[in-house]
């Protein structure tokens, strides 16, 4: 008899180059501070300006970017996986290793992301079974996908030397409609399909909040929103909004993982009717972000992603109804890729904690016991954040007990230090905290071979340069700072050598020499010969850069080694050294004062981008040099003199039209958990057709009784639609920002006689698909189309064929390079006359600025040039003004094809419609088409149309590679 002897050997799969603890990740063994910003690859279709986006992010100080993947634009017919045009997502992980950050990949399936069907494809509408769950036509239906794109992302894994360190699981799987509850078959089943895909690296999700679902991945974490989204009351805060429980919601959650943040508020989307991104960012400004990331930074978040950090465009149909063309989001990069001060105040943030190792094994000592503590004064809050590894650093995070206060408070502090508990400042003098303000309070701080036994003046950075600790220090223009270094044998004397600023000091007992200085403008210190302080006020501080030049290797774009501090310029992105000379390169829009703090040998000469710069020697050893702005005027066309064309968009109402073509809308049943109420099922979605415009035709013959006709349509938030009787128009609803599903009655004009043939045509606007946060509830399903219908005055009237017709090809759309969400059902998009090339020699002349004098659909068309030089950013956007005379009317804006704008007058409030370079030929010819529905019989006009510059950057962008924009050809089978 043999025995069999089974050896079971554990086989660690995962990683080594991604390992964690309870204090932080750790990449290739080294703990990191992982400082992180959302973008989403599909909301910026030009490929080749990731890089740009990616190198501003990286400029802040951040090194890792995460984003979704829109599951509904890769697989829009099931089982037809496309990769094509914008979609391929190889150049955004390429970007990320040219820029030298990390990214953390969220494939869904699920994404809610403010996206057409939270991510979902429009064919999930009609797939029975509940998403979301374990059930099995569910996870069918997702296998291709995770499959496709899972190994997409495997393939881009550190592991595999490219830049993707973690994959997140589902998405905020975190609320359950009744009777369901999480489904940890689902969870497991879906982190199954992604180690199927070839992912190795840790798995994340992310809780709504700190609820403990999904804890069975690898690294659970969660997400906060806590300004809210009401960007139209954006000075108003919460009191109590800065939100200490979360630290015992992660303990609670996953106490042996680090405290990770996978979405904190980096801005708020707004919706149709909304206030404007202006204002979200305001109420995710600089004081929130001061406010609130120090909040998290006082609960020992080491992995924190802003969402988002630049939010781009919903251009064609990716938005859900909640929002409207833009995505700006009111975050630290703006839509055109300009920087906010939100950006700069970031720099500060992300650029201390880059060279803080000590507060990567950290804990928050007082949760919920830090009113008055440290400061005597209970309104404030003091967070003592320790090493409690390291034992000797520690961090005090000092804020208002009221968040919404704008009230100052003046405070001391009583901190426990190396030299005993020490009452600051010590040489007197008050210290202060404005309103919606935080500091991070240091002690027992290591900067190189400088040991600070405290600083109030908060650390924006900390460089060892030719042997010498150089340390940027700033505070709030005017306001009081200490900062204390220890010393050993004779006490040394500080002395300004360079600002406005004075200084005093006083040895402490124990070895220590305490500064007490104001921070307004610039002023520089020197301790010894191996101490240089720089004290700055806060917009100087926003001057500064810290850039590292590239190492070695694959990897070389990563290097955190030999740090450059160099102040000024709108943006830098980069520096190299080659033996004695230092290249920087970044973007001015002024003229920049330089002051360069780099090793000696490897700036004898220095250029900015490409030039070579004059330079200067402070008395303290640095480097300045001046270097005027270039910004060459361009001409931008006037759009109002173009030559325009025009034709009719809606010729479905004329007699002579022929609906032959058009899907017949025959089904009798839907699984759509909306039960039909017509006997003919009239869900655009349950025939294929899943964005923009959608059309139907409803063909019967009348019994002489009908006056008129009542018809419920559901096209969500802000959608309108208009109705006509043969070619008669019966009337509209025009929308408003509030119903997402509207019932009207629309009467005949005469009576129509008994037998007569006739015809409804209805165009309905499809505002996207509804997300589906709630698990379970399958509401993305929530069809649009027709709910009811009957005749006024008749019962006996039946529509004997319903016809519906959306974009060209439904789920086999016709253009693959523009994806399957950018045309929608008018006719002038089934024809492709938004597309270059069309031949528009046969139209009319007439402008979108006159309009049509009638309700229906106009397409406008024409072509103009640009001639903007390399060198410069000049983002440009098309502006239409508020019409007040004229005010129902919608319009899609398409530059070259893609759809750039959905413009709804009366409802708003986006009126500057961001169109990148790349989409825009910077150098060559433009087609620009414009439609026009007006849902009155007055007809409609835009009051004028613009292309505008957004800004003017001298640039060391990255070249811009136009998007491919394919020309009209023959639709073979249009109607
Ligand atoms: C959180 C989502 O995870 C994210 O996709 C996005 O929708 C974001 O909100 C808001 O922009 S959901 C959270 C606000 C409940």
């Amino acid at each position: 008899m043999s025995i069999l002897l089974f050896t079971f050997t554990y086989v660690d799969t995962k990683p080594s180059q991604v390992t964690w603890d309870e204090y932080s990740f750790k990449i290739n063994g080294e703990r990191l501070m992982l400082f992180s910003g959302e973008v989403h690859p599909y909301r910026m279709p030009v490929q080749s300006l990731h890089l740009d986006v990616f190198q501003k992010i990286k400029a802040m100080g951040f090194n890792a970017i995460s984003f979704y993947v829109f599951w509904g634009i890769l697989e829009p017919k099931r089982g037809e996986i496309s990769f094509e045009g914008f979609r391929d997502l190889q150049p955004f992980f390429d970007a990320a290793m040219k820029a030298g950050i990390y990214l953390v990949a969220r494939p869904g399936p699920y994404i809610n992301a403010e996206t057409a069907g939270g991510g979902f494809p429009g064919w999930g509408t009609y797939t029975p079974g509940l998403w979301r769950t374990s059930n099995t036509t569910y996870l069918d239906a997702y296998a291709g996908y995770i499959e496709a794109v899972g190994s997409k992302i495997a393939a881009n894994q550190i592991t595999k030397g490219g830049p993707v360190i973690l994959v997140q699981s589902e998405n905020e799987y975190s609320g359950f409609q009744p009777p369901y509850t999480e489904d940890f078959d689902y969870e497991a089943k879906l982190m199954q399909s992604l180690r199927d895909a070839g992912i190795t690296v840790p798995i994340t999700t992310n809780d709504a909040w700190p609820g403990a679902h999904y804890t069975s991945v690898d690294v659970y974490g969660y997400d906060s929103y806590p300004n809210g989204f009401d960007c139209s009351h954006p000075y108003t805060w919460l009191t109590d909004a800065v939100p200490e429980w979360l630290w015992g919601g992660h303990e609670d959650a996953n106490p042996d993982d680090l405290n990770a943040v996978y979405e904190f508020q980096g801005g708020a989307f707004d919706g149709w009717g909304g206030s404007g991104y202006d204002t979200c960012a305001i109420l995710t400004g600089p004081e929130f972000e001061r406010v609130f990331y120090k909040n998290q930074f006082a609960m020992s978040t080491t992995y924190l992603n802003l969402y988002m950090i630049f939010g781009g465009t919903n251009w064609g149909g990716i938005a859900h109804p909640g929002v409207y063309t833009s995505y700006d989001y009111g975050s630290a990069i703006a839509e055109d890729r300009t920087l906010r001060e939100k950006y700069y105040e970031l720099k500060l943030q992300a650029n201390f904690l880059a060279v803080s190792p000590a507060y990567l094994t950290t804990r928050p000592m007082n949760i919920y016991s830090t009113q008055g503590s440290f400061t005597g004064n209970s309104a404030l809050k003091t967070t003592q954040v320790l090493d409690v590894v390291g034992n000797k650093t520690g961090f005090y995070v000092v804020r208002q007990t009221d968040a919404s206060t704008n009230a100052l408070q003046t405070y001391t502090l009583q901190l426990p230090t190396s030299l005993g508990t020490l009452t600051i400042p010590t040489i007197g003098g008050l210290l202060s905290l404005n309103g919606k303000d935080s500091k991070i309070h240091v002690v027992d701080y290591t900067a190189g071979s400088t040991e600070l036994v405290y600083s109030t003046g908060e650390i924006f950075t900390w460089a060892t340069i030719d042997g010498r600790d150089v340390i940027v220090l700033y505070g709030n223009a005017g306001e009081l700072h200490e900062t204390a270094f220890k010393f050993s044998g004779q006490a040394p004397v500080a002395r300004v050598l360079s600002g406005t600023g004075t200084i005093k000091q006083q040895t402490l007992s124990g070895g220590a020499l305490a500064i007490q200085y104001t921070t307004s403008g610039q002023t520089v210190f020197q301790v010894r010969n191996t101490l240089v302080y720089i004290f700055v006020d806060r917009t100087t501080a926003y001057e500064f850069w810290v850039l590292h030049p590239p190492s070695n290797g694959a990897f070389a774009q990563f290097n955190t080694k030999n740090p450059i501090i160099i102040k000024g310029g709108y943006l830098l992105r980069s520096v190299s050294t080659s033996e004695s000379t230092l290249a920087i390169t970044g973007d001015l829009n002024s003229t920049a004062s330089f002051e360069i703090i780099a090793p000696k040998a490897s700036s004898q000469k220095v250029t900015f981008n490409g030039g070579t710069l004059t330079l200067g020697r402070t008395s303290y050893g640095t480097l300045t040099a001046k270097r005027t702005v270039n910004l060459p005027s361009v001409t931008i066309p006037n759009l109002s003199t173009l030559n325009w064309k025009t034709a009719d968009s809606l010729p479905e109402i004329s007699r002579t039209y022929s609906d032959a073509k058009w899907t017949v809308a025959n089904h009798t049943s839907s699984i759509n958990p909306v039960v039909p109420l017509t006997s003919a099922v009239l869900y655009a979605g349950d025939y294929g057709y899943h964005t923009g415009n959608i059309l139907w035709r409803g063909h019967f013959a009348a019994t002489g009784a009908e006056t008129g006709f009542t018809v419920d349509v559901l096209g969500g938030s802000a959608f309108g639609y208009s109705v006509w009787l043969d070619s008669t128009f019966i009337g509209s609803w025009e929308g408003d920002a509030v119903h997402g599903e509207f019932t009207g009655t629309f009467n005949f004009p005469a009576v129509l006689a008994k037998g007569s043939a006739h015809v409804l045509t209805i165009l309905q606007d499809h505002m996207g698909y509804e997300e589906d946060w709630t698990a379970g509830s399958d509401a993305f399903k929530t069809p649009r189309g027709i709910i009811n219908y009957s005749f006024v005055g008749s019962n006996s009237t039946t529509v004997s064929t319903w016809k519906v017709t959306g974009n060209l090809g439904g789920e086999s759309y016709v253009d693959k390079t523009r994806g399957p969400l950018n045309e929608g059902g008018l006719f002038g998009e089934r024809q492709g006359w938004h597309l270059p090339g069309f031949n528009d020699a046969a139209w009319a002349t007439g402008k979108p600025t006159t309009g049509i004098s009638k309700a229906g659909v106009s397409f406008f068309r024409t072509t103009f040039n640009l001639n903007i030089p390399k060198g410069v950013d000049y983002p440009l956007a098309l502006v239409v003004t508020n019409s007040t005379t004229n005010p129902h009317f919608r319009s899609q804006l398409y530059v070259n094809g893609y759809q750039f704008g959905k413009y709804i007058n009366h409802i708003g409030p986006q009126k500057s419609f961001p169109v990148p370079q790349g989409i825009l030929n910077y150098n060559g010819v433009n087609t620009l088409a414009v439609s026009l529905w007006a849902a009155g019989a007055a007809g409609a006009k835009l009051d004028s149309l613009a292309l505008q510059l957004t800004a003017k950057v001298e640039s060391t962008l990255p070249a811009v590679v136009n998007q491919p924009s394919p020309a009209w050809t023959t639709r073979p089978g249009a109607y």
